[in-house]
């Protein structure tokens, strides 16, 4: 035990009158509606409680007899609590950096004396998915340090304990919510009701660990999934996202043909053959030989005849003023066939905003490129956070991304996974595969992209359905009905 059960209530009252815990009807940036919302941010106003919390952090890891050399806070909020356990107790501090911005040039991601080879305990205030003190884990260790230990002032119990467990790190809490809930309960702040609207909230809204090639830290939302249909309804998706959440729901297909090939009636042929396997056929239209604008009226007709959407895969990666003009002009005029395009957040959001300004009159859609699947990409951690940050912020004309699993839990958003073949793999040139069971099945991804896995086949079409089965039965058993 952490603390004794009195001076355990102590802080839970001393927490719950300055309103680190707030009972309700909340809206969350997810759109969920919770009865419960924690926020502890409030306790560097009152030194006293930031005191008892530091102790009572610093008292949870000595009985948990850890060894540790340097001790790291999960920003924001668990940085204080890290400060004044490292200052009270003299232990060497690290503090992790959180700004994109200023560590893209030499500005080093974690401050203070790094030495390799020792252990850093991660001190957090409130754990939900565990995925806040993954990334801060795995910042740490790339720097050559070791984690192996986690102190938490509340475990909100919604997966984070077993996600973090899965990345051989230990977590410890002072308390649970549901300890929480007992505690205010017996103090009669709040009624049998309220505690009973918690914990089924709570229960409903566990995360499971998605983590299925160890790279990204992220988490998907067990129960409560929303099938495509329902998906295609919600009030705040985008049009082209919703055309296809319900084309993919009626044809019971997830699949996007990834259509690499250089001969422009191939690609028509294709497209005719498996039209009414996939959702999406995806184009790289710079690779074609004889690449007419007629070619592409073709290709829409038949996107029209067998229902799916077309996706340019351009990789927009300029300036707002440059890449407008590459989406809207040259003798590719994107925009003029494209349901879909892509970008690369690296030149921040004016891309986006330079795209939209082509691409809202037309009622065309966006993804931002959140992760890549080659080996050594460079997107991932905050990079990937940022992407998601930029996708919030213009969801009027960003649909989703591309990325390896789940990377935001607004249902809104698309995702779809490059890098998928039947049989793990790669190819000799960085790419790497995963299955369609572990992309969509575990990791949480909505649709599967398919080249090589088809167009290498003896017979494509065949090969496309074994894909098209594949990736719908993982999309069926993760909304648990198979
Ligand atoms: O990270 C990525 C992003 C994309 S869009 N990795 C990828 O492989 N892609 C694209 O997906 C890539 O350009 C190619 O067109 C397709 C994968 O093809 P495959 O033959 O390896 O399945």
């Amino acid at each position: 035990m952490a603390a004794t059960g009195a001076s355990l209530a102590q802080l839970v009252m001393g927490l719950y009158d300055v309103q680190a815990f707030k009972f309700g009807n909340f809206v969350l940036k997810s759109g969920l509606s919770s009865p419960v919302y924690i926020d502890l941010r409030g306790i560097v106003s009152r030194p006293r409680l930031l005191s008892q919390v530091a102790e009572i952090l610093f008292q949870t890891a000595q009985n948990a007899q850890i060894n540790f050399d340097t001790v790291c806070g999960v920003p924001y909020t668990a940085l204080p609590m890290a400060t004044v356990i490292c200052s009270t107790n003299q232990i060497p501090m690290l503090i992790r950096r959180k700004e994109t911005k200023d560590y893209v040039g030499t500005k080093r991601l974690v401050e203070g004396a790094i030495n390799p080879g020792e252990t850093c305990l991660i001190i957090e205030d409130v754990v939900t998915s565990g995925s806040s003190i993954l990334e801060t884990v795995e910042v740490l260790q790339k720097e050559g340090l070791k984690v192996t230990d986690a102190i938490v002032l509340l475990d909100r119990e919604q997966g984070g304990r077993e996600m973090l467990a899965t990345h051989g790190i230990r977590l410890h809490s002072v308390f649970t919510l549901s300890k929480m809930l007992e505690i205010l309960e017996q103090q009669e702040k709040i009624d049998a009701e309220m505690v009973g609207r918690v914990k089924r909230f709570i229960q409903e809204n566990v995360f499971v660990a998605a983590n299925p090639n160890g790279s990204l830290p992220s988490v998907k939302k067990a129960p409560r999934e929303l099938s495509f249909g329902a998906r295609s309804e919600l009030p705040g998706v985008h049009r082209v996202a919703s055309k296809l959440f319900r084309l993919m729901q009626k044809k019971e297909t997830n699949l996007c043909l990834s259509a690499d090939v250089s001969e422009a009636r191939e690609l028509l042929q294709l497209a005719d053959a498996l039209g009414p396997s996939i959702c999406m056929i995806k184009t790289h239209v710079d690779i074609l030989d004889g690449f007419t604008l007629d070619i592409m009226k073709e290709l829409t007709a038949l996107a029209k005849r067998h229902e799916f959407l077309i996706f340019e895969d351009r990789k927009f990666a300029d300036i707002g003023n440059t890449v407008k003009r590459q989406y809207e002009g040259g003798i590719f005029k994107i925009a003029s066939w494209a349901d879909l395009v892509n970008a690369h957040v690296v030149p921040g959001p004016g891309v986006v905003k330079g795209l939209r300004e082509v691409g809202l009159p037309l009622h065309r859609g966006c993804l931002l490129i959140a992760e890549m699947s080659s080996a050594g990409s460079l997107a991932t951690g905050s990079y990937t956070e940022a992407a998601v940050r930029m996708a919030e912020e213009h969801s009027e004309f960003v649909v989703g991304f591309i990325s390896g699993t789940r990377v935001s839990m607004e249902p809104e958003f698309l995702h779809l996974t490059p890098g998928v073949q039947l049989e793990a793999g790669g190819d000799n040139l960085g790419q790497q595969y995963s299955s369609p069971q572990e992309v969509v099945g575990k990791g949480g991804s909505d649709i599967i992209i398919v080249g090589r896995g088809i167009l290498t086949a003896a017979d494509r079409l065949e090969a496309a359905e074994l894909y098209r089965k594949a990736a719908w039965e993982a999309y069926l058993s993760r909304l648990g009905m198979q």
